[in-house]
């Protein structure tokens, strides 16, 4: 436990495991369900867990994990804003020997010894994906394929991963065009804006690839003020395959989600037990996920648990 006379990371017995958790935000459904995961897996693991939400804000998770480290908590989870900028308090964690978990999200520090494991999706896959159907969808195509993409939060690695496995992918053909990318932060809200300005300046867009289920569904309402039928006039490829997504897809407005499941909760805090003992457990550990077409979303629906 916190209080542990033990020194605060090297285990402490038959005590009840303390983690801080510092979460990104609620900017989203995958959030809103992976926070809901941590919370219910902590309880049932009988982990004491400290939440902090960062409000999709570096600063706020640096200042939450600083904390953490003064309560001596026995394990960090965090999942990062941003890729980079950690070293100076991830080393400040290592120094006070509390082991920390990366999860969802990557960081780029090169110094890997900065944390123990790193659980959650492969990104770069799941824009291959998203390339890989597209690819397919237009194959007899000879017209240029003219592409608008929303981007997840700038700097994240979801959002530079998903740009990047998309784009090796549509390369090898050049019909298909990129003729706008910005971010839409990974919220309904901007991801409607930023469609209804593409919309303005672009004409003849083909295909939407916003890089989740909700700023696609913000976009699917630009899309319907502009008088265009989402998923017929302009197809759309999201990633997350939440209910909302889901339902989307089913009803035709979305043509394909790339899943990436929330659920880290379970596999959190083994891998949390695990490190608070001291022993190996895997640097990476990568989630399992599949892909939606319409007609699979419509068999598997009722049985989604987010
Ligand atoms: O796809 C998006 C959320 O980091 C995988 O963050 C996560 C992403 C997820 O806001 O909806």
């Amino acid at each position: 436990g916190v209080s542990g006379s033990d020194g605060g990371g090297s285990g402490g017995g038959d005590d009840a495991i303390t983690m801080g958790f510092s979460q990104v935000g609620a900017e989203s459904g995958w959030r809103t369900a992976n926070t809901k995961s941590v919370q219910e897996s902590a309880a049932k693991a009988g982990i004491t867990l400290k939440f902090s939400d960062a409000q999709q804000k570096q600063e706020n998770q640096i200042k939450a994990i600083r904390s953490f480290i003064q309560q001596r908590v026995d394990v960090i989870a965090f999942s990062p804003v941003v890729e980079s900028g950690w070293d100076t308090v991830l080393k400040e964690a290592q120094n006070a020997k509390i082991p920390v978990i990366l999860t969802d999200r990557a960081v780029d520090s090169k110094d890997t010894s900065l944390y123990k494991s790193f659980l959650g999706s492969d990104f770069i896959e799941e824009g291959k994906k998203a390339g890989q159907w597209l690819v397919e969808e237009y194959k007899d195509a000879t017209d240029t394929v003219n592409i608008v993409e929303l981007q997840g939060t700038t700097g994240s690695a979801p959002a530079n991963d998903r740009k990047e496995g998309f784009a090796q992918v549509i390369a090898a053909e050049p019909k298909f065009k990129v003729i706008a990318s910005q971010t839409g932060d990974f919220t309904r809200a901007k991801g409607k804006e930023v469609m209804e300005a593409f919309l303005k300046s672009n004409p003849d867009i083909d295909v939407l690839y916003a890089h989740n289920d909700d700023m696609g569904l913000g976009a699917i309402e630009a899309i319907e003020g502009a008088g265009k039928v989402p998923g017929e006039d302009i197809k759309i490829i999201t990633v997350d395959a939440v209910k909302d997504g889901m339902q989307a897809l089913a009803d035709g407005k979305i043509n394909y989600i790339v899943e990436c499941s929330p659920l880290l909760g379970p596999q959190l805090m083994d891998l949390a037990k695990k490190v608070v003992k001291g022993e190996q457990v895997p640097a990476r550990v990568v989630t399992e996920e599949t892909t939606f077409t319409q007609e699979q979303a419509k068999e598997v629906l009722s049985t989604r648990q987010y």
